[in-house]
């Protein structure tokens, strides 16, 4: 008798325990998401926000896109309050490592300008173009954009891949959350989350969190291993990873031909957990960037 009360006890436990399983494998529990928080009071407070759009996908000229964008600063910059630093507005830098993807940033540039004014958001657009014939050292150009975005007192830092286009505008662009990974759900990947480690992509970060991992490593080169490594970074220092839900964290990505892949890329990981903290923001060195103020965003020019 006793007996069987503990096999029913134990089969409902049981039970309990894969319904909790399934709906964490769905990512409705335990995934951080940040439900409705802000998106519903966002709506509110910015009433053109439209939810879902489709992704404007020609290549429109600069010039065009600076009459049209008649918020826009030189420089790339938009603000919705008097600027002042003490006010305690969210103040976001975009930054968006490249090098001779033209296209990719137009059609990026197209959507994001909208969708950040959609926002209301305080932000700058800084593009971080690689400038040498080196290979290209997506996390080291991320570092130096941080370092000269941080000169203007920024609060909220997004590190943006050049081909990621957002679709939902509900996807806020402004730390609510820190480390927060915006790009969650990616047509490419049939709009799931391959792996709950995942940060690459487009993220979100405040200053604390970032100068607690150290920012990113400098040492992969060529295409490939970066984000991977900040994922460790992320995991050493017992940070949960921030995601607004399915729905919400949706991105269009650009096609391009894959880019030589760093065949090193496993055995740097290998120590990431460690290295981490003397390889990132601390170890960074690098020539003064010239600085140049574009008509949609501010260019940091850089020879690593
Ligand atoms: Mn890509």
């Amino acid at each position: 008798m006793v007996y069987a009360r503990m096999t029913l006890q134990l089969s409902v436990v049981l039970l309990l325990a894969s319904v909790l399983l399934v709906l964490y494998h769905f990512g409705f529990v335990f995934n951080n998401d940040c439900i409705n928080e802000s998106c519903s009071q966002f709506a509110r407070c910015c009433p053109n926000l439209v939810g879902n759009f489709h992704p404007d996908l020609r290549v429109i000229s600069i010039e065009e896109m600076a009459t049209r964008f008649y918020w826009v600063r030189e420089g790339g910059l938009y603000s919705s309050t008097p600027s002042d630093v003490s006010s305690g507005t969210t103040r976001v830098a975009i930054l968006i490592p490249f090098r001779k993807r033209e296209e990719h940033l137009q059609i990026l540039l197209n959507n994001l300008h909208p969708f950040l004014y959609r926002q209301q958001l305080d932000y700058t657009v800084y593009v971080v173009e690689q400038v040498d014939e080196k290979p290209f050292n997506k996390g080291k150009l991320y570092n130096i954009g941080y370092k000269e975005a941080k000169k203007n007192n920024h609060t909220c830092y997004v590190f943006h891949d050049v081909d990621l286009i957002p679709e939902n505008d509900h996807n806020l662009y402004g730390c609510v959350r820190s480390p927060m990974h915006l790009s969650r759900a990616i047509n490419k990947y049939n709009y799931r989350l391959p792996d709950d480690k995942l940060i690459g992509g487009v993220s979100a970060w405040r200053t604390e969190e970032f100068e607690r991992v150290n920012g990113w490593s400098n040492l992969f080169w060529f295409w490939g291993g970066e984000d991977d490594d900040m994922s460790y970074r992320i995991m050493a220092n017992r940070l949960p990873i921030y995601r607004f839900r399915n729905s919400v964290a949706r991105y269009l990505m650009l096609k391009h031909s894959q880019s030589t892949i760093n065949t090193a890329r496993k055995r740097i990981l290998k120590d990431s957990h460690i290295r981490y903290k003397f390889d990132g923001l601390s170890s960074l060195v690098y020539i003064p960037p010239d600085i140049q103020q574009s008509p949609l965003y501010t260019r940091i020019l850089v020879k690593l």
